[in-house]
């Protein structure tokens, strides 16, 4: 496969943008290649600036669950244009998605719309902090909730790809408000949470962790999480960003069956475009302003544009079979996987939960960052330019996730299975 063209975008990306990306891992450092340029995408495909086609395991870093350009969502986005691409005013586009995103998601009452996951995230701490009159905030260790100050503290995501350990910018003070702790370990966790020197307000966490590759709560984290919580009266945060109508229409709290205090949103609610939401109990949602004292604006926040992808997008996931049928696909995709490596003898570890999943290159289970980092990445970045030059889309990381959409074909993740094996092949 020819990248020249790409290459050559590349370069010229360079001279006007930092390391020619708008978003660190896309700029695949850890893979040790050039990042592709697409300039379109159709289903299950992206197609790059070179004319080459590629099977689409990214989705957009996850919104993409129906796969690419679904002629619903292309027609509403192109009606709403139509009539005004934005107005900083209430508009009934948003009633519409709003009170659909409350009927699906069991513990929110109430939403309000951002632009996107980081927002939702910085919005919902600083409502927690607001609610309770605490500052700390409670996260775990390889967990992303996108680059807000607060958050960039054992960070998973490109921090952790990159090597970054926190980031320059972020004041010391803040960092001090910020414990991260192991996920998956409920004995550290009740320690923390009970430390009476600790003026917590919130716990946030990833109920599937997502950015130190797919990392799945062990039977009982969650639930000791939200009985300690609740106890101890700090507010719990879901970031659903990644998996909110992705494990299921009601996201990894109905999948679970864990309800947190206030959810944070984005991605495939916003049908591809850019959205984010934060949304919870009455309560807590009627301290933000104007109806509260806790402060958060926005002038594109509930973008008619993004409204009108993210309800067309939930009315297609609405059909009675589509959670089960993903499931099926991805859980056929993943034993696929499996037995490549063991039939190759490559050691890997499949973690997956729904559409969700991770092949790590290790021969350890991964269940938290300390096993995560265990995963041997030179042998990932090799498999990832093999699976690139045969037209297959992974993520430039060991540490993200694979999703799987409804677009793929079992034609498609039989191509992927079989270059699996061929790249393996060629790894030994
Ligand atoms: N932090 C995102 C994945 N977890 C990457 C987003 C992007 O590069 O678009």
């Amino acid at each position: 496969m020819k990248h020249a063209v790409s290459g050559k975008l590349f370069s010229e990306a360079r001279k006007y943008i930092p390391g020619g990306v708008n978003s660190p891992v896309r700029a695949c450092r850890s893979v040790g290649c050039d990042p592709v340029f697409i300039t379109r995408a159709k289903g299950a495909s992206v197609f790059d600036a070179d004319g080459n086609e590629y099977v689409d395991f990214v989705c957009s870093w996850g919104p993409m669950i129906m796969g690419h350009s679904h002629p619903d969502i292309v027609d509403a986005v192109q009606k709403a244009a139509a009539d005004g691409t934005s107005f900083g005013a209430p508009t009934p586009s948003e009633i519409e998605l709003a009170a659909m995103v409350v009927e699906a998601v069991p513990s929110i009452e109430k939403i309000r719309f951002v632009n996107s996951g980081t927002e939702a995230t910085m919005s919902a701490v600083r409502l927690a902090r607001g609610y309770t009159g605490r500052d700390v905030v409670v996260k775990f260790d390889g967990c992303y909730h996108g680059h807000a100050d607060s958050f960039l503290v054992k960070a998973g995501s490109g921090v952790l790809t990159l090597g970054i350990p926190g980031s320059p910018g972020v004041p010391e003070d803040i960092v001090k408000k910020t414990v991260s702790i192991p996920y998956n370990n409920e004995e550290v966790l009740e320690k923390t949470l009970r430390d009476e020197d600790l003026d917590i307000a919130c716990v946030i966490v990833e109920p599937v962790a997502g950015n130190m590759g797919c990392v799945m709560p062990q039977p009982g984290f969650l639930e000791k999480l939200r009985s300690l919580t609740e106890e101890l009266g700090i507010v719990l945060i879901f970031d659903e960003v990644i998996t909110g109508f992705r494990l299921s229409y009601g996201g990894a709290q109905e999948y679970y069956n864990v309800l947190p205090d206030l959810t944070c949103l984005g991605k495939i609610i916003g049908g591809g475009l850019p959205v984010g939401a934060y949304g919870g109990k009455a309560e807590i949602m009627d301290q933000i302003a104007p109806d509260g004292p806790v402060y958060q604006a926005g002038t594109l926040s509930g973008n008619p544009l993004a409204m009108a992808a993210g309800t067309a997008a939930l009315k297609l996931l609405q059909h009675s079979t589509f959670y089960t049928e993903l499931e099926r696909k991805a859980e056929r995709f993943g034993e696929g996987l499996q037995a490549i490596a063991v039939a190759t003898g490559v050691s890997t570890q499949l973690n997956r939960v729904g559409s969700l999943m991770t092949s790590f290159f290790t021969d350890e289970k991964v269940t938290d960052f300390d096993s995560a980092m265990k995963a041997d990445t030179d042998l990932y970045a090799a498999h990832y330019r093999h699976m690139l030059s045969r037209g297959i889309y992974l993520a430039p990381s060991q540490f993200e996730v694979a999703f799987i959409s409804a677009a793929q074909s079992e034609e498609d993740l039989a191509k992927a299975l079989k270059l699996t094996e061929w790249s393996f092949t060629k790894l030994l």
